[in-house]
């Protein structure tokens, strides 16, 4: 199976070299950061995980032409960046091509689905954890279950083939049948760390170690708990919190994607976290004053 990735930044490159480590064919595609592909394209890229340093070649480039052909494109950019990956890529795409998104946040689905039938889209999320240390070099700062679905129709030999070439590469991956489910699941955690992480300039322990916050981030999970019930995702309360207090407590000493965007003075992808969960609440009549309230208070922040 040959397989693109595409927003080959942290995540992205750590997904492209444990696939390339494991003996699968893979490329990575970044048209934004040159360096790194230029740093991948020299010396293969170097993957820091446990104290040691791995140099895994690979191929790596900044323009399309290498989604050519593949048989899986990985989606890896950022949600607001989505819509123009895909008008980049869609050309490039083989009658064949799956595409799997593994990002974080709602809504971008709909700017894959404008090129990809959804009997070839897979949607998932993943709990791994990377961190960009410089060009050509990550490091894998953890890791947790990825699991995806089929957006429609059942399972088949090609997404057993992806399931085993992932797990043989040491992602550990789940099939689910409940898409929504998994994307609700991680937004609801979403929705209360990545703004007050990003606000409050504090690594993501400090949710649940900060009365205040924690006050704050579960009455947010609360109010997007409604919301997912009323979108047909059903979850009772304390499984919600129980999973906002799992998710701070193993990421403690993480810094969210948000408070890194934030950090740079990059978008932040809020409009497809607490933005999602006020979009949908307004399509299904649930009021949501305080998601609402956080994705203003990042648009002040990050403008
Ligand atoms: O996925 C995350 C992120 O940093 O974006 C966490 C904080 C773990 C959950 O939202």
């Amino acid at each position: 199976m040959r397989i693109c990735i595409v927003g080959a930044g942290a995540l992205g490159s750590l997904f492209g070299g444990l696939l390339a480590r494991a003996g699968a064919s893979v490329a990575l595609y970044n048209p934004s950061n040159v360096e790194h592909i230029r740093a991948i394209q020299s010396s293969g890229l170097i993957l820091e995980s446990n104290g040691t340093a791995l140099q895994i070649p690979l191929e790596a480039a900044t323009t399309p032409d290498i989604v050519e052909g593949v048989d899986l494109v990985m989606i890896f950019v950022k949600a607001h960046q989505t819509a123009c990956a895909m008008a980049q890529i869609a050309p490039k795409l083989a009658q064949r091509s799956w595409v799997l998104s593994l990002q974080n946040g709602f809504g971008m689905e709909e700017e894959i689905l404008r090129w990809v039938p959804a009997e070839r889209f897979l949607r998932g999320v993943t709990s791994q954890g990377a961190t960009m240390v410089g060009p050509g070099r990550v490091r894998w700062a953890g890791a947790g279950p990825t699991k995806l679905g089929r957006w429609s129709g059942p399972v088949v030999p090609m997404i057993e083939e992806l399931l085993a070439l992932l797990r043989s590469a040491g992602i550990e991956t789940e099939y689910s049948c409940e898409i929504e489910r998994l994307i609700w699941e991680k937004l609801l955690v979403s929705c209360a760390i990545n703004p007050l992480t990003a606000l409050f300039n504090q690594p993501n322990g400090s949710i649940i170690s900060d009365p205040h916050l924690r006050e704050i981030a579960e009455a947010v999970v609360r109010e997007a708990l409604r919301v997912a019930s009323a979108h047909g995702v059903s979850m009772g309360e304390g499984e919600a919190l129980a999973w906002l207090e799992t998710v701070a407590r193993k990421t403690a000493q993480n810094i969210s994607s948000m408070l890194q965007d934030v950090r740079r003075g990059r978008p932040t992808e809020i409009d497809y976290i607490n933005g999602a969960v006020v979009r949908a609440g307004r399509r299904l009549g649930i009021p949501t004053p305080l998601n609402l309230l956080l994705t203003q208070l990042i648009h002040q922040r990050s403008q």
